[in-house]
């Protein structure tokens, strides 16, 4: 059980995988794909990872859009509902659009889940400094 109080630690990931590879990649070595609870997780991750010029999944996905870490007791009331989306999303737009990736400047977007994109992982800890990380191959 963490809430606010636990800080995490973000882990950019360079290298492309389908959602479901980035998923198991940041279950096996992080806690899971990146849940973003509020403004100041957004804000903190952006700060901490330079999403410019790139895509990366985040741990939002299914078309109920429920996060990978799903264990509710890891949330406060209303941290899991929080969502950044991009202007004109989600929209489906192929019709089979059920995973979440974040542009470079921090809004959201659902795609296809087998497309090869980066991917943001995170951890957590209950206290020190968030910790910047980036990864170029497994
Ligand atoms: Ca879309």
């Amino acid at each position: 059980i963490f809430s606010s109080l636990f800080l995490f630690t973000f882990n950019l990931h360079d290298v492309l995988k389908t959602m479901t590879e980035a998923q198991r990649h940041c279950r096996e070595n992080y806690k899971d794909l990146v849940t973003i609870r509020d403004l100041e997780d957004l804000e903190t991750l952006k700060t901490l990872v330079d999403l410019s010029r790139m895509r990366a999944w985040i741990g939002l996905y299914d078309d109920s859009w429920r996060w990978s870490l799903s264990n509710t007791s890891c949330y406060k009331p209303g941290e899991a509902e929080f969502r950044g989306w991009r202007s004109g999303e989600p929209d489906n737009n192929f019709k089979t659009e059920y995973c979440v990736f974040m542009w470079g400047d921090g809004t959201w977007a659902d795609d296809r889940c087998p497309w090869p994109l980066q991917s943001v992982c995170f951890d957590v800890r209950e206290t020190g400094t968030t910790i910047r990380s980036i990864e170029n191959q497994d």
